[in-house]
């Protein structure tokens, strides 16, 4: 597979040994791959995931809710490993089509709603509990458009530049610039819009935030791909500034912390069932 010589033949067919960190689970082909039910837990709430950047969006929300007194955003997060293939699930597949963490259903309709999509389930438990999302026209508009924002943009951020700087068999130069590029770029557009805003939407703390600050956020304060040097993250000041103030939000240190399996022992809860798992 040396990068000059590759030539794409006429029909692209699937090369299952083509390396890589996710060689192992990536394939052509959607739907399950055995059968296996979900377990459901004790509360309405019921999350399947993990504690990716994706993951987490959704567990610093439940925490948030929690930390406003809700008590009916007790959860249960179930840790779905998709390093071995657990998101193909029949049971998976039948709240996520699209095989991805994080899924999500709530069990206090009949039948449970199913919500799949991080951003899909931030809206969802925003209105439902009626917390970090503006009802004001003009500033769900702004909170909205930067939620989507993060939704289009991190594609280019971890299936691109993470994928090709950390995670692909070997070094190629033109992804890697093609993406250092652009998350340069996203990074500057955070940047000049958090130079007068202390939140993304305005003043007030919203879902945008949320949903961001695992990605862009701990990119610059947390080393993700340990790409700090690489990215020159240090430039982005105002992006710094922000994702110093959020990680320093109780509830945001919890829903961190809920479902990793990495990271030091004292800080991992594989899955939370109750409050005090995190305690
Ligand atoms: N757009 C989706 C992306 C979710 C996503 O990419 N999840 C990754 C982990 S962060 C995953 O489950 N990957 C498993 C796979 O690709 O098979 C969302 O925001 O929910």
């Amino acid at each position: 597979m040396s990068q000059d010589k590759y030539v794409p033949p006429k029909v692209w067919t699937w090369d299952d040994a083509s390396g890589g960190k996710f060689a192992q689970i990536n394939r052509p082909i959607a739907g399950a791959t055995h059968e296996q039910t979900l377990p459901i837990g004790k509360h309405p709430l019921q999350l399947y995931s993990l504690g990716t950047p994706n993951g987490v969006k959704v567990t610093i929300m439940l925490e948030e809710l929690l930390a406003l007194g809700i008590s009916e955003a007790e959860y249960d997060a179930w840790i779905i490993n998709i390093l071995e293939g657990k998101q193909f699930s029949s049971g998976f597949v039948g709240i996520n089509p699209n095989s991805k963490i994080p899924a999500f259903s709530d069990h206090s309709t009949n039948p449970p709603t199913r919500v799949f999509e991080s951003g899909s389930i931030l809206i969802y438990l925003a209105e439902k509990f009626g917390h970090f999302l503006p009802t004001e026209a003009t500033q769900r508009a702004e909170t909205m458009s930067w939620l989507m924002w993060q939704m289009a943009s991190t594609a280019f951020l971890g299936g691109g530049f993470g994928h090709f700087y950390a995670y692909a068999p070997e070094k190629y130069e033109y992804p890697i610039n093609r993406y250092a590029m652009e998350v340069k770029r996203q990074l500057d557009v955070l940047d000049k819009n958090l130079a007068h805003r202390r939140f993304l939407a305005g003043d007030e703390y919203t879902i945008a935030d949320i949903a961001t600050f695992p990605w862009y956020g701990m990119l610059v304060i947390g080393n993700l791909y340990s790409s700090q040097e690489f990215l020159s993250v240090h430039e982005y000041t105002n992006v710094k500034r922000w994702a110093e103030e959020i990680d320093a939000r109780p509830a945001v240190k919890r829903g961190k912390r809920v479902n990793t399996t990495w990271g030091p022992e004292e800080e991992r809860c594989l899955e939370r069932h109750d409050a005090s798992d995190l305690d």
